[in-house]
């Protein structure tokens, strides 16, 4: 017998397939394509097996679809630029480039030894001038149509690091790194304008049927649409300070109101009162200290601004408040507070000792507000609200708005909670924004034969905050390319979420110079069939994405505006109950494991520990256990490899044994194909060829040359469904094990087996049960069921059992699908 030798049978197709090229793909007329796409990932270092399961399940399900005779595109890149390079770059005084680039190799090299069958030649990274150019133009067409443009905002700024943090670098108020307090610091910054397609965004976001429901609801979320009314107060000045509120059916509840301090207008606002002096301290500390933290986390705080707002449905004059839990960006910056029925204004409310009133009531009885302990925000009935009382409070609110619209008090609209996207950077690491100021011109696009903006290269630099680029004259200076004057250009770099927007149409053609991507190649490509990635990309990236396919739409570019048409959200793999990572110290490398059993083997058993999309813990004792599989399948196909096939393999020539092992193997492709198709679970699809294995295995010769033919040709039917079956899981020994059964063409592109059907009718019949001619039972058994399996099963029924005890079974009658008769004595 020939010794299963992984290391030289993996290295042998390795090199098969990199010298044939046959995972490189191009456009074919006629042939149905597929897009299967991965994550691309950022080049930390060293992959472990927690990153493999997302390359697994991609070339598992690329494998597959070839199979299927799909023409699939399946390609990897690199999404390259970011802070931990620049970091690492700076605590080893390297530059992020050579870093960057070393990474990549040795990932490469990783991806490689699992046998994941990339298109190497459709490769990209984002830090490549030939791929940064196209981002560069990008943003030209944002500017061009308006989309991109620049306004001061506030950024989270750590003063110790001296830099800005993303909020999710922001723990609690405290610097992820350094731990110093984090402040809200004002900077001129370039924003894309998503909110113009948030309702587009959210709309869509129904129809996407082939995403996860869940991401679909945390893209709705993040979206978050309201409908509500921005009811016109005054100031006790005169002037006009709207309100925002989704419940306009609480106005006569509105006891106070609130201002944001970052509200345009505050500082007017309290200019000349009595409350100035402190309201500016608030003001003031506010601005130093703030950070963008969620507003339920911080304690609510607020001063009396000294003014008054007018209700408009009642003339109340009710004192204007400053407080910290009133969001600047959202809505106007400015509610109306209704304490008995806002947990937030009833908190407030009961700090400062401002009154409470109840305006909705459970049982349309009005109550004294300070019974209350908690606001009460379900519906009821409407109390103390004039011409309203007893209304429920759904149909309030429509009479409300439509009142208020009559009257001019007031206008329906509608708010997302969706911001401009901030993509600015102070940093040195990312893609340059194509911009220059010039003083008599002002802010003026590179011109697009100017791209690109080459990124300098620096390998030493301070972090002060600013971006590095500002100290480098050489970058900095240049001439108007409109009037030719000196002038400077823009520093920031761009967020990396922008490179990682578009870089799936790249792949089409990372080689065009001419332009980002062929509108021919992606009408046949795009959109993407299946889109592969972690859970934590569900709202920005995903977002991101489909936001610039519409404007790459809108430019004519691309004739698809949805561009990921199936998505699929991989679940953590885990060791020790925690996420696999290395700095938690519990990451398992794949190489030790890989060199001990073999790439096959760590692939089917990542795809075996579980259903994809669930989070699963990794068990060493596992990998053990998908290693015996393979070899028991090794042996079993060098014993029937030298079987001949049988043709027809009639079911009434076989013997009971042989049929229920048919059965199996017809049985086995039909549940590996269920299970694959659409719903991924390899897991379920690899036990089913377990068990056939198992059944063939049982079936084997002890000693030589004593099976029927027909048992051989069953063995070989079932062995050769087997190799087919779990071929996308374990490529590798697959394609040799086909060598060894005589076949000379590619197993990948060998079609996968058609079940038949008609050999899995279970239809049951019933069987009469005699024994000496007397009516003794019955039992269900399946149609065409022959002699031994229906006088096993009759003999294991204990009504029937119990006859046939003690006494010797002389013969017995069988007539089939109809009666069994035992002559006994
Ligand atoms: C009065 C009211 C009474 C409210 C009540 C709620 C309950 P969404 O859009 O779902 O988040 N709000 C409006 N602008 C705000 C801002 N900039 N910062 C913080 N809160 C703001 O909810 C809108 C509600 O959130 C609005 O309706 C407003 O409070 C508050 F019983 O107005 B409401
Ligand atoms: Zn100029």
């Amino acid at each position: 017998m020939e010794e299963y030798n992984f290391t030289e049978i993996e290295a042998r197709w390795q090199k098969h397939w990199e010298e044939q090229g046959t995972f490189h793909t191009a456009e074919v007329e006629g042939k149905t394509k597929y897009y299967c796409l991965v994550m691309f990932p950022y080049p930390s270092g060293d992959l472990h097996v927690g990153h493999g399961r997302n390359y697994i399940l991609g070339d598992a399900l690329m494998r597959w679809k070839r199979k299927l005779g799909y023409n699939v595109m399946f390609p990897i890149g690199w999404d390259a630029f970011g802070l931990p390079a620049e970091n690492c770059a700076l605590e080893h005084n390297t530059s992020p480039r050579v870093w960057t680039e070393g990474n990549i190799r040795r990932m490469r090299e990783q991806i490689n030894a699992w046998g994941i069958g990339f298109d190497w030649e459709r490769e990209v990274a984002t830090c490549d001038p030939d791929y940064y150019k196209w981002t560069q133009l990008i943003f030209l067409w944002m500017y061009e149509k308006g989309l991109a443009y620049r306004r001061e905002a506030s950024v989270n700024w750590c003063p110790d690091c001296n830099t800005v943090l993303a909020n999710e670098q922001v723990i609690g108020g405290h610097c992820e790194r350094c731990e110093a307090e984090v402040y809200l610091k004002r900077l001129e910054q370039w924003f894309f304008r998503i909110t113009d397609y948030a309702e587009e965004l959210l709309k869509d976001a129904e129809d996407l049927e082939g995403w996860p429901e869940r991401v679909r609801t945390m893209q709705a979320n993040w979206i978050g649409r309201s409908e509500g009314v921005d009811i016109h107060f005054k100031l006790d000045d005169g002037r006009d300070i709207p309100c925002f509120t989704t419940r306009q059916d609480t106005i006569f509840g509105a006891t106070y109101a609130v201002i944001s301090p970052d509200h345009p207008e505050i500082e007017s606002i309290v200019k000349g009162t009595s409350e100035e002096a402190r309201a500016m301290d608030f003001i003031k500390e506010f601005r130093a200290t703030a950070t963008q933290r969620k507003l339920e986390e911080v304690e609510k705080e607020g001063v009396f601004t000294g003014r008054y707002l007018i209700n408009p449905v009642n003339e109340e004059r009710i004192p204007l408040w400053i407080a910290n839990y009133v969001v600047g960006e959202y809505g106007t910056g400015a509610i109306m507070a209704v304490p008995a029925h806002d947990q937030r204004d009833f908190e407030f409310a009961g700090k400062y000792g401002l009154p409470i009133r109840m305006v909705i009531s459970p049982d349309g009885e009005s109550k004294d507000a300070s019974t209350m302990d908690a606001a009460y925000v379900e519906s009821g009935v409407m109390v103390n609200s004039d011409r309203f009382d007893g209304l429920d409070n759904e149909t309030g609110k429509v009479k409300i708005a439509d009142y208020m619209e009559e009257k001019g008090i007031g206008s329906r609209c509608v708010r997302y909670k969706l911001r401009d996207w901030l993509i600015s950077r102070q940093r040195y690491w990312g893609t340059p924004i194509p911009i220059i100021y010039c003083e008599k011109c002002g802010t003026v696009p590179v011109p697009e034969s100017d791209l690109p903006v080459l990124l300098p290269e620096l390998d030493e630099w301070k972090p002060t905050g600013e971006s590095p680029l500002k100290d480098l004259s050489s970058f900095v200076e240049t001439t108007c390319p409109a009037c030719g004057a000196q002038a400077r250009r823009e520093t920031d770099t761009m967020d990396t979420f922008v490179d990682s927007t578009w870089y799936y149409l790249r792949y089409l053609d990372p080689a065009d110079s001419e332009k980002p991507w062929d509108p021919h190649a992606a009408d046949y490509w795009v959109p993407v069939d299946m889109y592969i990635g972690g859970i934590e990309h569900a709202i920005l990236h995903l977002l991101y994405s489909r936001f610039v396919a519409r404007v790459f739409a809108d430019v004519n570019y691309l004739n698809t505006r949805e561009p990921f048409a199936n998505l699929f959200t991989q679940g953590m793999i885990c060791k020790n109950g925690a996420k696999m990572s290395k700095s938690k110290g519990n990451a398992i490398p794949a190489d030790d494991l890989i060199q001990r059993f073999g790439t096959d083997t760590v692939r089917l058993y990542t795809l075996f520990v579980g259903p994809p999309e669930k989070d699963v813990e990794w068990i060493d004792r596992g990998v053990e256990g998908c290693s015996r599989f393979i070899n028991r399948l090794w042996r079993v196909v060098d014993t029937v490899s030298a079987f001949k096939a049988g043709d027809g393999l009639a079911p009434e020539d076989l013997s009971p044994d042989e049929l229920a092992l048919l059965r199996k193997a017809h049985w086995a492709i039909k549940k590996v194909k269920e299970d694959i198709e659409g719903k991924f679970h390899f897991n379920t699809a690899i036990s089913a060829v377990m068990e056939l294995v198992n059944d063939m295995y049982r079936l084997m010769p002890k000693g030589a040359g004593e099976m029927p033919d027909t048992t051989k040709a069953v063995m070989r039917f079932a062995a050769e469904a087997g190799v087919q079956m779990i071929s996308p899981m374990t490529p590798h020994v697959c394609e040799e094990m086909w060598r060894k059964l005589g076949h000379s063409g590619m197993l990948l592109e060998t079609p996968f087996p058609e079940h038949d059907e008609a050999l899995l009718k279970t239809e049951t019949v019933n069987i009469v049960v005699q024994v000496n001619g007397k009516l003794r039972g019955n039992i269900g058994v399946p149609a065409g069921a022959g002699r031994e399996e229906v006088e096993k099963a009759a003999r294991e029924q204990e009504s029937i059992a119990k006859w046939l005890e003690g006494k010797t079974v002389r013969k017995a009658v069988f007539v089939k699908d109809r009666l069994i008769n035992f002559v006994v004595l």
